[in-house]
């Protein structure tokens, strides 16, 4: 019996560390971590003006005039920030190509593209 034991054991631990090994090459390969960016928001504009994300980025709006902006879904309407004052900020995760506006000065205008 004892013979037997300690090969199994053997052949377990090779198991366990191939399926480990796979498991973290493949995490390696296809894992990668988030990336933030920033748009300032100066003198009635955003800052930049286009910007181009990974899916899964986040983007973060400070806004640095004395008034009040907003980050609002240009093409549906679908989501908005809400009016946010002098160095307030708003992030959104980017899962999708987004058109976006400012509501309360529809003259300012922004994108974000996923870079593909
Ligand atoms: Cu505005």
């Amino acid at each position: 019996m004892k013979p037997f034991l300690k090969h199994y054991h053997f052949q377990t631990v090779i198991l366990v560390s191939i399926i480990l090994l796979w498991g973290f090459g493949l995490k390696e390969n296809t894992t990668q971590e988030p990336q933030v960016h920033t748009v300032e928001i100066i003198k009635m504009k955003f800052v930049p003006q286009n910007l181009i994300v990974k899916k899964g980025d986040k983007v973060i709006w400070i806004n640095k005039d004395f008034i009040l902006h907003d980050v609002t879904d240009e093409k549906n309407d679908k989501w908005t920030s809400k009016p946010f004052g002098k160095n307030e900020s708003w992030s959104k995760v980017i899962t999708q190509d987004e058109a976006y506006f400012c509501s309360l000065h529809k003259v300012m205008k922004g994108t974000i593209k996923i870079e593909s």
